[in-house]
């Protein structure tokens, strides 16, 4: 029995819905003194017939591949603002906050845009507020102004927290070329089972999403892609828009015109609506993004008649029956709001892309951890989220488009106290975990580039 399996076994014994195999445990490999310890604890917890919080929060600490972790850690890798732009002249069609500045980076990204238009303020010139999102580390970004044929006029640097640029009083840089910037993109990572512990690879799900901005200032579309899925589990993916109400979205369009799962044959049972908009229990607009994350990838169900959940590009020399490499699945969904201005405030922090699985009888949700207790299609806790308050989460946020997620069962890095050794693909990454004010930028620092996908 692996570590993992014993784990999974103790969680077993933890949510008492198993018959108990003690002696078998006790022959268990791998399963040290604090196993031992725990799934004592465990067993003392199943006597009662209860659920024992401590026990289960030890249980994944203890199975977190990193000691230490930070108590206080958000697994925040990003800060976000609004700014106001002004103007008064004619010359200026649209603005846009950008990553960096286009005329000297080759991968400048647009974190906002907005058009101009009048906004009767006082000297009658162009106003407009856009939300935006930055990596934690990056304190300074630029606005560009643009003529209606979308060509640059100039940008100007500004600091984040800034709270308006007039752009009568600045001197905007300009030059012959830009190097046309793309939207914003950020990785989603997913470890499955929560929440059970599982080996924390975080690449269960991977998936880009990009935020772009269309002529008309009411819509923002979002391109979604899957890009691997190294789990075992069965699952289906939406996201959440936190903080937007159902109301103030008129609809949703799949601009490709079928869904990411078109054609799934069997019976949804995760999220029983074919609708692409959905409504979440407390109100807020919700896109259906799959019934399965597996199918997705590949369509081709096997003998029996089942989804083959293989892991799809985590595996870079695949192995028969059990890993393959596939094309990734893109699709963009373009949400039309009633209201423009909650078009153009839409940030990257209230983009929660979630998934929902089933376990121990019920269905449970796996969000952003700024989002982790929401219980957007279902209610799971019965109002006892506290108990699965443990600082560790089942999901990664970076922001970054084209971040290298570690393959198969690899950590992203890992950390032992005893020791003192970090190991992995981005060993930042675990001091990262043991303090969250240090190495906010760890993705960008590749350790080993052999444990990566
Ligand atoms: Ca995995």
């Amino acid at each position: 029995m692996t570590k993992k399996n014993a784990f999974s076994f103790v969680l077993s014994m933890l949510f008492c819905n198993f018959t108990r195999q003690i002696e078998k445990c006790m022959e268990t490999k791998g399963l040290s003194y604090l196993g031992l310890l725990l799934f004592m604890l465990t067993f003392i917890a199943c006597e009662k017939e209860k659920f024992d919080a401590n026990a289960y929060n030890e249980i994944v600490d203890y199975q977190f591949l990193i000691d230490n972790v930070d108590r206080n850690h958000e697994w925040c890798l990003t800060h976000g603002d609004t700014i106001t732009i002004t103007n008064s002249g004619e010359s200026i069609y649209a603005v846009q906050v950008l990553t960096k500045n286009p005329y000297t980076a080759t991968d400048a990204e647009i974190a906002a845009e907005g058009v101009c238009f009048l906004n009767g303020n006082m000297d009658g010139g162009h106003s407009t507020t856009l939300a935006y999102t930055l990596p934690i580390v990056q304190d300074r970004a630029y606005i560009a102004a643009l003529k209606q044929d979308g060509t640059y006029i100039g940008v100007t640097p500004f600091t984040f927290g800034t709270d308006t640029v007039n752009l009568d009083y600045v001197i905007m840089e300009s030059g012959k070329s830009v190097h046309t910037p793309q939207p914003q993109t950020f990785t989603y990572l997913y470890e499955e089972g929560f929440p059970l512990p599982g080996d924390f690879d975080f690449n269960d799900l991977v998936l880009r999403v990009s935020k772009s901005f269309t002529e008309l200032s009411y819509q923002v579309d979002l391109k979604v892609t899957v890009e691997a899925v190294g789990g075992n589990y069965s699952f289906a993916g939406a996201i959440l828009l936190a903080g937007i109400s159902y109301d103030d979205v008129d609809k949703v369009e799949i601009l490709e015109g079928e869904n990411m799962d078109k054609g799934y044959p069997l019976r949804h049972t995760m999220i029983d609506s074919d609708k692409t908009l959905l409504r979440s229990r407390s109100g807020e607009p919700v896109i259906r993004l799959f019934e399965s994350g597996h199918y997705v990838l590949n369509n081709q169900l096997n003998e029996v008649g089942s989804v083959q959940t293989l892991f799809y590009n985590t595996e870079t020399t695949p192995v028969e029956e059990r890993s393959a490499i596939v094309p990734s699945v893109s699709r963009t969904y373009r949400i039309s709001f009633k209201n423009r201005n909650i078009a153009r405030s839409l940030s990257f922090d209230q983009i929660d892309p979630f998934i929902t699985h089933e376990y121990n009888g019920g269905l449970w949700e796996i969000h952003t951890y700024k989002y982790k207790f929401q219980e957007t299609l279902r209610s799971i806790y019965n109002g006892k989220s506290d108990f699965y308050d443990n600082h560790i989460s089942w999901s990664i946020v970076v922001p970054k488009a084209d971040f290298r997620y570690a393959v198969e069962s690899m950590s992203l890095g890992t950390f032992n106290s005893h020791t003192g050794v970090t190991f992995g693909p981005y060993t930042s990454f675990a001091e990262w975990m043991t303090d969250h004010t240090q190495n906010n930028d760890w993705y960008e620092h590749i350790t080993y580039p052999q444990l990566l996908y």
